[in-house]
Order: C-alpha cells, then sequence, then structure tokens
C-alpha cells in the first residue's frame, strides 16, 4: 500500500502526496475513521488503496507526532510566527499571546519567528533583540527581494507551517521560497488590514529539500487565549526562566516584590517590552479574561 502526506483536506476529500511517485491521489477517509471519530489532518501520513489513477481511500494514519489546533494540521516540527515589518502594522501583543499559544499546545515544535517585508522597514535588529533571548530564532526576509535570512536551511528537512494575522504576507513568502503562485491579496485600504485571502490550510512540498513541506494557512485577524494559570504565565516567557528560582518570594509574581529575580533583570536579556506584556497579561488572567 503506498503511503503519502495529506496536504490538503476540504469537504471529506483529502489530496494525498506520494513522495516516491511525485503524485497527488485524491481520496476520502473510510468509514472506520468516522466510527472511531478521528478526523484525518493536514500531515497527517496515510496509508492509502488506490482505486483508481488518481483516486484512493485513506485506509490508515500513522501516530502524529503532535497536533495543532490553530491552525489545525498534525506533524508539525516547525511553527513560524509571521509578522510583518510593516503594512499592516504588526501587533507584537497578538505575537506573544500567539508564542504562548503555540508553545503550551504544541511543546515538541519549534517555534521561530519570521519577519515579512522586511525591505519596508528595518526592525529584524529590535525584534533579534526582544526575541533572541526568549530562544526564537528570527528570521529577515522579503518575498519582494526574495531574501530569506537563511530560512530555507531552517526548514530542510522539516515540516513547517506558517501562521500569523492576515495579511502579514504568508502566501508570499510560500510563492518565493518554493516558486509557486497561490493567490495572494492586497490589504483593504482603508484599515490596512489583510482580506483573508488563503481559505483552507494546505501543505507544500519545498523544491529546495528534500522530504521539506511547508503548510500555508489562512490568517487570524485577532488572537486571544484563556487557558493558563497566572503562576504559569513566567514559564512561557522564556528569557525569565533562568531566574524564576532566584526570587526571594517562591511564589513570586514578579510584579510588585522586593528581591525579584526577574525584575533585576529587566533590561538585560528580558526586554521591557516583553515584561510590559507579561505583566499585561499577568493582569487580564488575574481578572478572568483572555490574554490578547
Ligand atoms: N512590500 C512587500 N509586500 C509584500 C511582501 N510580501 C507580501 N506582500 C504584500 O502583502 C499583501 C498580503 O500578502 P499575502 O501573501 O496575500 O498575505 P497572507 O498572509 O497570505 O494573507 P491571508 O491569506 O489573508 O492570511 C499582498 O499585497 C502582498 O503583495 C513583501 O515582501 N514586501
Ligand atoms: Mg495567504
Ligand atoms: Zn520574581
Amino acid at each position: 500500500m503506498p503511503e503519502g502526506r495529506i496536504i490538503k483536506g476540504v469537504g471529506g476529500r483529502y489530496s494525498v502526496y506520494v513522495y516516491e511517485e511525485e503524485k497527488i491521489y485524491t481520496c476520502q477517509a473510510c468509514g472506520r475513521f468516522r466510527a472511531i471519530g478521528v478526523k484525518p489532518l493536514v500531515g497527517d501520513t496515510a496509508e492509502i488503496s488506490i482505486t483508481n489513477q488518481d483516486e484512493g481511500y485513506i485506509l490508515e494514519l500513522a501516530e502524529r507526532k503532535n497536533e495543532i489546533i490553530r491552525p489545525r494540521c498534525a506533524n508539525i516540527d516547525i511553527i513560524a510566527a509571521v509578522f510583518p515589518a510593516a503594512k499592516p502594522e504588526g501587533s507584537l501583543a497578538m505575537l506573544d499571546t500567539f508564542l504562548i499559544f503555540a508553545s503550551k499546545q504544541t511543546p515538541n515544535a519549534e517555534i521561530v519567528i519570521c519577519i515579512t517585508k522586511c525591505e519596508l522597514n528595518p526592525v529584524a535588529e529590535l525584534m533579534r533583540k526582544i526575541y533572541a533571548p526568549a530562544g526564537y530564532a528570527v528570521f529577515e526576509t522579503s518575498a519582494v527581494n526574495k531574501s530569506f535570512d537563511g530560512l530555507e536551511t531552517a526548514l530542510a528537512g522539516k515540516t513547517s507551517v506558517f501562521a500569523g494575522q492576515s495579511g502579514t504576507g504568508k502566501s508570499s513568502l510560500i510563492n518565493a521560497l518554493c516558486g509557486l503562485s497561490l493567490e495572494t491579496n492586497t490589504l483593504s485600504r482603508k484599515i490596512e488590514r489583510g482580506r483573508h485571502t488563503t481559505r483552507h490550510t494546505e501543505l507544500f512540498p519545498a523544491p529546495f529539500a528534500e522530504k521539506t513541506f511547508i503548510a500555508d494557512a489562512p490568517g487570524f485577524s485577532s488572537f486571544s487565549y484563556n487557558d493558563i494559570k497566572k503562576q504559569d504565565l513566567a514559564y512561557f516567557f522564556p528569557e525569565t526562566r533562568p531566574f524564576l528560582n532566584s526570587c526571594v518570594y517562591t511564589d513570586c509574581a514578579h510584579i510588585t516584590e522586593d528581591g525579584c529575580a526577574v525584575k533585576e533583570n529587566v533590561g538585560t536579556v528580558i526586554h521591557e517590552t516583553r515584561y510590559e506584556r507579561y505583566k499585561q497579561f499577568y493582569y487580564e488572567i488575574a481578572k478572568g479574561k483572555q490574554i490578547r
């Protein structure tokens, strides 16, 4: 039985890419999946039976390495949080919310930050200063200039998903990286927001390295999250972790307490904006609100 990768799933029809044949089969899931309540996901490795030239049935799914809730997909090695240097103006609060969400939902995927449209605004250096101490690799890219800052090397041999606000340039970047012509769109003129051009998550084999897949996904317009306890929040700001055991009070909230090792390191490896966000999110959680 051939084995392939589910690269797309719309309305119960799945496109399964068989790597050896470089061929895509359109498949339905066999009835057993519905009976056991399993839905095949983009990114799944599937065993298929071929019924005619380019159609078949999904018979088995391999065990998943992970499952991502938003965008919905499976077996992801790298989540690239896509952030625009300009047009539309990126929201760092939304980025920070997404980073927490992604690391909480998917502890076994690497998270990187991919800045797009860098030819418009040189923000990459500042972004590196803020996010490198938190352990996030930052890539400075421009689809217009076809400059990728080594992103291809980081993605080689891996399966990645590009996630971020609508209009940040996810599809454009995938087009530039993979020589594709996915639909992209201008921003709406009045409010400079994306138009939600990409409508479903789809995985593309990348031509620049073997066994490399990149998923394009629908952009989001907002991102909020409420599944985290305030006492766990600091852990999701990874740059604070080296200091968490050095505060005078073991239940330190890292806000008003004296002898707080986190506060003492704001301005060193903990960037001021990240610390401000930590406090903002902490208060939002304390009030029972969503962080966003
Ligand atoms: N100047 C500049 N514009 C870019 C770049 N990349 C994308 N754009 C523009 O940004 C707009 C949105 O690009 P898309 O690729 O459709 O954005 P997206 O993130 O896929 O949007 P959704 O599918 O709605 O989530 C388009 O007008 C692109 O031409 C870039 O590197 N530089
Ligand atoms: Mg798109
Ligand atoms: Zn503290």
